[in-house]
C-alpha cells in the first residue's frame, strides 16, 4: 500500500492492521525503532521488552507502530509474530541513512535505527517517535569522525523523539554542540539537566526544559509555523529507581570503548558492540535500566501524541 498522495513519498510502506484503523480513525499513533530489538538487546529480553513497550503505548490511549524492512517494503506496525521473527533472527541488517533504500532494493530485512525510523515515520504522517537513546558524536571522533547520522536526521526530519538523552558511551558536550549547529531544540523532560542514558544526570545543563506533554505538543505547533524545519529531541530521564549513577557507569563505558578501538571495531558496528560489553561488564544491569528507561520514553511519547492529537 502505497500512501503517495498523503505523505508525498512514493516509499513502498505496509501499515500494520492496528495502525492502518488508528490512522482511519484520526488517532494517535507512536513510532518505534527495531535496531534496539535486532542489535541493542539479547533475546529474548529483546521480544518482551519490544511487546511491553507496545503494550505501554496503548495504556496512554495512543497505537504503535514499530518499524521495520521486511520483502522489500517499509512496515510501518508489525504484527506479534513478525516481531517475534525479527527479534529471533540472524544477519538483519542495521539500516540508517545509508542503508533504508539498500534494504529495501535488495529485499533483505532490516531493522530501522533512530535516523530510518525517523524517515519511516514522517513518511508515513507520524510525527512522535520512542526510543532509547539517539546516536551521536562518539568518543574520539575528532580523528575517527564517527558521527551518527541520527544527528543529521534530527537536523533535517520533523519528528519528535522522545530519548533518555543521547547513550553516555558518546561524547555529550560534542553531540549537544552538534544538535545546536544543526537547529534541533533539546528539551529536557521536568529537569534542568540533561540525562545520560542510564544515568539522570550527565553533569551538563540542558539547553531547554518543559514539564509537560501539553507543553511539549504546543512546541510542536510552533515549529510547523517555519516550514522546512527539523526534529526535536525531547532528553527524557530513567526513573530514579531504575538509573546507574554516571559515577558507577563511568569505568564500564570506558573500558567497553577502549575495546572496541583495541579491536578494531568501526561503523555501525561500534554502538552494538558497546551497548553488548557494558551489558557484560555490568553483569546485565545495564539491560534492566535499559528496559526502564524505553518504556519511560514510550509512555512520554504517548502522551505527547495524545495531547498533540487533542
Ligand atoms: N538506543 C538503545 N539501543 C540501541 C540504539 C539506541 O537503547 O541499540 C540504536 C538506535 O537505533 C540508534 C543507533 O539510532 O543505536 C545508533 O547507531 P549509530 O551510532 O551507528 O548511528
Ligand atoms: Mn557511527
Amino acid at each position: 500500500m502505497s500512501e503517495a498522495a498523503e505523505t508525498g513519498t512514493n516509499a513502498p510502506i505496509v501499515f500494520g492492521e492496528e495502525v492502518a484503523a488508528a490512522r482511519a480513525a484520526g488517532k494517535p499513533v507512536v513510532a518505534l525503532e527495531s535496531t534496539i530489538v535486532t542489535h541493542g538487546m539479547p533475546w529474548p529480553r529483546n521480544v518482551e521488552t519490544a511487546r511491553q513497550v507496545e503494550a505501554d503505548i496503548r495504556a496512554h490511549g495512543a497505537v504503535p507502530a514499530t518499524i521495520a524492512i521486511l520483502d522489500g517494503a517499509l512496515h510501518v506496525g508489525l504484527s506479534d509474530a513478525t516481531l517475534e521473527r525479527l527479534a529471533r533472527a540472524e544477519g538483519v541488517m542495521k539500516c540508517s541513512r545509508a542503508d533504508l533504500a539498500f534494504a529495501l532494493a535488495t529485499k533483505r530485512p532490516g531493522s530501522t535505527t533512530v535516523a530510518a525510523t525517523m524517515m519511516a515515520a514522517h513518511a508515513a504522517g507520524i510525527e512522535v517517535f520512542a526510543t532509547g537513546g539517539i546516536g551521536g558524536v562518539h568518543r574520539g571522533a575528532e580523528t575517527t569522525f564517527d558521527v551518527s547520522a541520527d544527528l543529521d536526521e534530527l537536523g533535517r526530519t520533523p519528528v519528535c523523539v522522545v530519548s533518555a538523552g543521547a547513550k553516555a558511551l558518546l561524547d555529550l558536550p560534542k553531540t549537544l554542540e552538534v544538535l545546536e549547529t544543526k537547529g534541533v531544540p533539546v528539551i529536557a523532560y521536568g529537569t534542568d539537566v540533561f540525562p545520560a542514558f542510564w544515568s539522570r544526570d550527565s553533569g551538563l545543563a540542558a539547553p531547554y526544559r518543559l514539564d509537560t506533554p501539553q507543553e511539549i505538543a504546543r512546541l510542536m505547533a510552533m515549529r510547523d509555523a517555519f516550514p522546512g524545519h527539523g526534529g526535536l529531541l525531547v532528553a527524557n530521564p530513567v526513573p530514579a529507581e531504575a538509573e546507574i549513577p554516571a559515577g558507577e557507569m563511568a569505568g564500564a563505558i570506558e573500558r567497553a570503548v577502549h575495546e572496541a578501538s583495541r579491536r578494531g571495531v568501526s561503523g555501525k558496528d561500534v554502538t552494538p558492540f558497546v551497548l553488548s560489553f557494558i551489558l557484560e561488564l555490568t553483569q546485565g544491569r545495564s539491560l534492566e535500566t535499559n528496559i526502564a528507561l524505553v518504556r519511560n520514553n514510550a509512555g512520554l511519547a504517548a502522551r505527547i501524541a495524545v495531547a498533540r492529537a487533542g
